[in-house]
C-alpha cells in the first residue's frame, strides 16, 4: 500500500495560500466543499487563521440566463482586469457545461484563455445538494481566495433560481447580463432581479445584433428610471458589450470603479459589507440547526408527520411536540 501523502498542517496551508501558492488554495476550497467532519473542522480552522486577511477584494457577482454569454463576459473582463496589473478569482456556482450551441468563440466559453493567465485563478464551485449550502460554500471559498490576495473576485451564477440572492448578498456590486431582443419573460429573468442589479449588461452587441442591443439599452434605461430611487443613491447604468469586439469592457470595469469610489465614500459600501456578515452569521446558524433538527430528532418528526396528515394532530401541536423532543433530547445529551 502506498502511504498517502501527509496533509498539510493549518500553518503550512495559511502561510502558502498567503504566499500565493494556487494548489494549496485549491486544496483548501476542496476542503469547505467537502461534508467529511474532519475536513470541516479543518476548513473552518483555516478560514479562522486567514479571517483577518479577508476583505480586501473587489466582490463581483455576474448573473443571466443561460447562454446571455457570462463566461465568455468573464473571460474579456479578466483580461482587462489583469492587464492592469490586477489579479482575479472567478468562482463560478453553476459548473454543468452545458451546450449552448452555435459557439462562435469557441473553446473560450470555458475561459479557457483566462485559465492559463497566472494572475487569474478559476474555480468552479462543485453544486453539490447539501441543505443550502452552495451559497456557503461558495462565500467561504471566496474568503479564501481574498485572504491569497487577489485583488478582484468575481462569482458567476446562472440567473434562473434561488442563488442569485445568495449571490447578491456576498458581493459588493452585482452585474446582470442580458439579451437585445427578448422579452424578459423569455429571458426568465424574474423583475426582482433586475432591481438586485448595480448595472445591466446588454451582451453581443455586434455584427446583426447591435443595433437591438442598443433599442434594449434605451427601453432598460428608461425602465430603471420609472423604478424607485434606490438606497445607495446609484443611477443603475446600462451598458453594451461585445466579447467579440471588445467594446464596452472598458466601460464595465470603470462603473464597478466608479460605484465603488462611490458608495466607500457614503460609507454604503462599508455598511453593507457589516449588514452581510451579519446575514450570513444567521443564515449559517439556520442552517447548523436544520441540519441538527433533522439528525436528532428525525424518527419523531416523521412520525408526526404522518400524524398530522391523517390529521390525528393539530399541525400546532405537533410542531410543539417536536420542539419539546428536540429539548429533551438535547437536556439528555
Ligand atoms: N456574437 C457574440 N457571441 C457571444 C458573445 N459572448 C458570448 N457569445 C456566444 O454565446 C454563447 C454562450 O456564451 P457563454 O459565455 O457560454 O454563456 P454563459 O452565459 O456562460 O452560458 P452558461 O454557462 O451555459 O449559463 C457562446 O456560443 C458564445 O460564443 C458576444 O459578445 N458576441
Ligand atoms: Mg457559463
Amino acid at each position: 500500500m502506498t502511504p498517502r501523502k501527509a496533509r498539510p498542517t493549518p500553518d503550512q496551508f495559511v502561510t502558502g495560500i498567503r504566499q500565493g501558492n494556487r494548489v494549496l488554495l485549491g486544496q483548501a476550497i476542496t476542503l469547505v466543499e467537502s461534508t467529511l467532519p474532519a475536513d470541516q473542522e479543518l476548513a473552518h480552522a483555516l478560514l479562522a487563521l486567514l479571517l483577518p486577511y479577508t476583505g480586501n477584494a473587489i466582490r463581483m457577482g455576474i448573473t443571466g440566463v443561460p447562454g446571455v454569454g457570462k463566461s465568455t463576459f468573464i473571460e474579456t473582463l479578466g483580461k482587462h482586469i489583469t492587464t492592469q496589473g490586477k489579479t482575479l478569482a472567478v468562482l463560478t456556482i453553476d459548473p454543468s457545461s452545458r451546450l449552448t450551441g452555435g459557439s462562435i468563440l469557441g473553446d473560450k466559453t470555458r475561459m479557457e484563455e483566462l485559465s492559463r493567465n497566472p494572475r487569474a485563478f478559476i474555480r468552479p464551485t462543485a453544486a453539490g445538494d447539501a441543505l443550502g449550502g452552495v451559497a456557503h460554500r461558495t462565500r467561504e471559498a471566496m474568503l479564501l481566495c481574498e485572504a491569497a490576495g487577489y485583488d478582484v473576485i468575481i462569482v458567476e451564477t446562472v440567473g434562473v433560481g434561488q442563488s442569485e440572492i445568495s449571490v447578491r448578498n456576498m458581493v459588493d456590486f452585482f452585474l446582470l447580463l442580458m439579451l437585445a431582443g427578448a422579452g424578459d419573460e423569455l429571458q426568465g429573468i424574474k423583475k426582482g432581479i433586475m432591481e438586485m442589479a448595480d448595472a445591466l449588461v446588454i451582451t453581443k452587441s455586434d455584427g446583426e445584433n447591435k443595433k437591438a442591443a442598443l433599442e434594449a439599452r434605451g427601453a432598460y434605461t428608461q425602465a430603471l428610471h420609472l423604478a424607485s430611487p434606490s438606497a445607495n443613491d446609484w443611477t443603475v447604468p446600462v451598458l453594451t458589450a461585445s466579447a467579440l469586439t471588445g467594446d464596452g469592457f472598458d466601460e464595465t470595469w470603470a462603473t464597478v470603479e466608479r460605484y465603488c469610489d462611490h458608495t466607500k465614500a457614503s460609507g454604503f459600501f462599508q455598511t453593507t459589507r457589516r449588514r452581510q456578515n451579519i446575514n450570513w452569521f444567521n443564515d449559517y446558524f439556520q442552517l447548523l440547526l436544520q441540519a441538527d433538527l433533522q439528525a436528532s430528532v428525525q424518527a419523531i418528526r416523521s412520525t408526526l408527520e404522518q400524524a398530522v396528515a391523517r390529521q390525528e394532530v393539530s399541525s400546532h401541536e405537533a410542531a410543539l411536540r417536536l420542539l419539546q423532543a428536540y429539548r429533551d433530547h438535547h437536556r439528555t445529551l
